[in-house]
C-alpha cells in the first residue's frame, strides 16, 4: 500500500512535536511545496507552452537566463510573499536581495533560493531542482532586515530542502529535528505524498560524481582520490562507478539516496576560483540535508555549514556525500604539500 502520508500531514506531525510551535513554519513549508507543485506543472509542459529556451538575459552569475529560471524565481517570491512569513529572500537570479511584497507584523524567516538548478539541462529534458534554506531573522522583528540577517553560516538553518524535477517531482527537506524525509508527487491528486522516510545515506558510497573535464586544474589531493577509488580494492568496494549528471541537485539526491561522492574542487591553475557553486543557496542546503541522512559536506578544508558567508552569491569548494568518501578526500587535501594546495 502506498504512502498515505501526505507532506502536509507530515508537517504538522513534526509541528505537533514541537513544544511552542506557532505554525507559522509549517505555513512557509505548505508555500514552497505549493511553489514546488506550480513550477512542476510548467516544467513539465515547457516544451508545449514555449518556456524552453533563453530569455536572452543575462543573470548576476553571468548565465544566460533560461524562460523556467525566471518563471520559477518569480513563483517562489509570489507565494513567499502571500504567506507574509518571509522578511527578506536571497535569489540565484537576482544581484540584490528581494523585500517581499507582503510582510506579516511577525515574519521572521530568511529563506534563499535557487529557483531552478540545472536550468542549462531543461531544453535536453535532463532532471533540475529547486534549492532552498530557511533561517531566523537575527535583527528585530518590524525592522529592515539587514546583512547580518542575510549573510548567516549554516549552522542557523532551521529547515533546508529541495525539490528534484525528474522522471518524478521529489521534494526533500529536514529541519533541526534532524531526519530526512522525501515526498513524490502524485499529479493525479497534486498531492506529495511520503515515499522516502527518515532517509540515511551510506556510510561509503560505489558513485564518483565530478567533471573531469577541469582535472587539469584540480589540486593533486583530488586526482589521488579519483585513482584511489578507481584502483580496485575488495575491501573499499572500489572501484566506483562515474556518474555526473551536470544538475547539481539530482546528482546530490541520487548520490544521497545510493551512497557516494559529489565533487566541485576549486581551480588552482588558470583562473584561480574557490569553486562554482554557490554557498547560501546550494551548498548550505544541500549540506544539511546530507549531514542530518548521515553523510558530510566539506569545502575541503571544513564544514561548509561553518562558513561566515561574506557575500549572497559567494561561491564555495564542494565535497559532498557518503561520510567515509568526504573524510577520505579531507584528508588527502591535508595532507598535500604547500605547494600542492590552492
Ligand atoms: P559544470 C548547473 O549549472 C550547476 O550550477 C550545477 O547544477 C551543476 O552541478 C554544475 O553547475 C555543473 O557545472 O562546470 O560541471 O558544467
Amino acid at each position: 500500500m502506498n504512502s498515505m502520508v501526505t507532506i502536509d500531514r507530515h508537517i504538522l506531525e513534526e509541528e505537533r512535536s514541537v513544544p511552542g510551535a506557532t505554525g507559522a513554519f509549517s505555513d512557509l513549508l505548505y508555500n514552497i511545496a505549493l511553489a514546488g507543485k506550480i513550477i512542476h506543472r510548467e516544467v513539465n509542459r515547457a516544451g508545449l507552452v514555449n518556456l524552453l529556451g533563453k530569455t536572452g538575459d543575462i543573470n548576476v552569475q553571468g548565465e544566460t537566463v533560461a524562460k523556467l529560471d525566471d518563471y520559477a524565481n518569480d513563483v517562489l517570491v509570489n507565494t513567499l510573499s502571500q504567506g507574509g512569513r518571509v522578511c527578506v529572500i536571497g535569489s540565484e537570479e537576482c544581484e540584490n536581495v528581494i523585500h517581499p511584497a507582503t510582510v506579516g507584523p511577525d515574519a521572521k524567516y530568511v529563506v534563499h533560493f535557487d529557483p531552478l538548478d540545472g536550468s542549462s539541462n531543461i531544453d535536453a529534458n535532463v532532471s533540475i531542482g529547486t534549492i532552498f534554506s530557511i533561517s531566523e531573522r537575527v535583527t528585530p522583528l518590524n525592522t529592515t532586515p539587514t546583512e547580518a540577517d542575510v549573510l548567516q553560516p549554516g549552522t542557523r538553518m532551521i529547515g533546508a530542502g529541495y525539490i528534484v524535477y525528474g522522471s518524478s517531482t521529489i521534494m526533500v527537506y529536514t529541519t533541526k529535528k534532524g531526519t530526512v524525509n522525501g515526498f513524490t508527487l502524485d499529479p493525479s491528486v497534486g498531492e506529495f505524498l511520503r515515499s522516502h522516510q527518515n532517509i540515511r545515506t551510506p556510510e561509503r558510497g560505489k558513485i564518483l560524481s565530478c567533471n573531469v573535464g577541469h582535472a587539469q586544474y584540480w589540486e593533486p589531493a583530488v586526482e589521488r582520490f579519483i585513482r584511489s577509488v578507481q584502483t580496485e580494492d575488495k575491501q573499499k568496494g572500489t572501484p566506483y562507478t562515474l556518474r555526473y549528471i551536470g544538475s547539481l541537485v539530482a546528482d546530490v539526491h541520487r548520490n544521497l539516496l545510493y551512497g557516494g561522492i559529489f565533487l566541485y574542487p576549486p581551480n588552482i591553475r588558470g583562473s584561480l576560483h574557490r569553486g562554482k557553486l554557490r554557498l547560501l543557496y546550494e551548498a548550505n542546503p544541500l549540506a544539511m540535508v546530507v549531514e542530518n541522512a548521515g553523510g558530510l559536506a566539506s569545502t575541503g578544508e571544513g564544514r561548509v555549514l561553518d562558513l561566515q558567508p561574506t557575500a549572497l552569491h559567494q561561491r564555495t569548494p564542494l565535497y559532498i556525500g557518503s561520510k567515509q568518501d568526504v573524510l577520505e578526500i579531507e584528508r588527502l587535501i591535508r595532507d598535500q604539500s604547500p605547494e600542492e594546495r590552492g
